[in-house]
């Protein structure tokens, strides 16, 4: 999964993005290529399950971040996004817009005043024209070809792409659109970016914190059709903070009441929007935690391990991570009747322990 911090220039990103990986920063300022950082999962079951089994390896879930470029104004003293921005933001499966609420004279935003609402209305609107273009051109070239060919797939996509143009016309993104899966499978190849989940995350500076509720009625009220998490974070501080142990970072975050780690937000929005979960696998060899998408079979999962598991799959034996906490062991699980075999089609649930019978 690969998840786009995405914004106008000096909004935080880098910044933030250097405190998602403690050990290295790959981002600079200023360049042109977005930069890339593989970021572990932080899972406390993982952890625990680990100090169970001991094993020789453990291997997290990750997702990668990007940390785009930010927009600036150009000559004309407009800010402008281009098409290569465009295409490869298209690349991932979540934005996130990372919106300066800070103040700071003396960093300049390219807009020359702070304004999130404004902001985020910007980004809203650059990608939903990006959108209403490629819809617009598709929808010509279809119905050309519609005359002329009988082709399955132009009939199921005209309407489709007459649906979705006519819905971005009204100036709302495709997210708002209610599609079936069908529908949204036809358009994958697309990367629409007004269809990708999106969350914003708004970069405030540490005195602002007791601003942040009237900010959040402000934008729900502003922006009734941005239907995105919103997700406050402190880019300055927490960059700070990343620098420390443990146990110091707690108690700094409590000094300056901030309940959770910008990176550990992001993280669990991007799950949320993406509709991920995580199952693990156990053992003297190593225990991981795996990403799937909700209502995954065990069958699917099986294949995220391996291609061969989901060809070869017979059953998966299923135990909840919380049962197996509060029963200690398989053996006990199995007496408790919490152990269990299901086949191809078990609907895997957040924290399932699985593991996967195979020819
Ligand atoms: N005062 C203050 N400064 C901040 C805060 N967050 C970031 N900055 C500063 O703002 C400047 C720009 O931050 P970056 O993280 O590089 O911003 P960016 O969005 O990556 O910028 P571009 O990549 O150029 O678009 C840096 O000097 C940061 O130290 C904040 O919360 N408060
Ligand atoms: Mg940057």
């Amino acid at each position: 999964m690969q998840i786009g911090l995405v914004g106008l220039q000096s909004s935080g990103k880098t910044t933030l993005f250097n405190t998602l990986s403690k050990e290295s920063s790959h981002a600079q300022l200023g360049k042109e290529e977005a930069a890339v950082e593989v970021v572990k999962i932080p899972d406390k079951r993982l952890d625990k399950l680990t100090e169970i089994f001991n094993p020789k390896k453990k291997v997290n879930a990750t997702i990668e971040v990007f940390d785009f470029p930010g927009l600036r104004m150009s000559e004309d003293n407009k800010v402008k996004i281009t098409t290569q921005f465009l295409n490869s933001v298209r690349n991932n499966d979540a934005l996130f817009y990372i919106i300066r609420q800070f103040r700071d004279e003396s960093i300049p935003h390219p807009m020359l005043s702070v304004d999130p609402v404004r902001d985020i209305e910007f980004l809203e609107t650059e990608f939903l024209f990006s959108d209403l273009s490629f819809l617009e051109n598709r929808l010509e070239k279809l119905r050309k070809e519609a005359l002329k060919s009988k082709d399955e797939r132009i009939k199921r996509e005209l309407p489709l792409i007459e649906k979705c143009f006519a819905h971005a016309e009204k100036e709302k993104p495709l997210r708002l659109l209610e599609l079936d899966e069908n529908e949204l499978k036809l358009l994958s190849g697309y990367q629409l970016l007004t269809l990708k989940p999106l969350a914003v995350a708004v970069n405030f500076d540490e005195d602002s914190v007791n601003k942040i509720n009237e900010f959040m009625k402000e934008i729900d009220s502003k922006l009734p059709r941005l239907s995105a998490p919103v997700i406050p974070f402190f880019a300055k501080i927490e960059y700070e903070m990343s620098a420390l142990e443990e146990a110091d970072r707690q108690s700094f975050m409590a000094d300056y009441g901030i309940e959770e780690s910008a990176l550990s937000k992001i993280l669990r929005t991007s799950y949320e929007i993406l509709g991920l979960q995580s199952f693990f696998t156990v053992g003297e060899d190593e225990c991981r935690a795996w990403t799937i998408k909700k209502n995954y079979t065990a069958q699917q999962a099986a294949g995220v391990i391996h291609t061969d598991f989901f060809n070869k799959f017979i059953r998966a034996e299923v135990v909840h991570y919380n049962d197996f906490i509060a029963h200690g062991s398989f053996n006990k699980c199995k007496e408790a009747g919490t152990w269990r075999l299901e086949g191809k089609e078990y609907i895997v649930k957040d924290g399932d322990i699985l593991n996967i019978r195979h020819n």
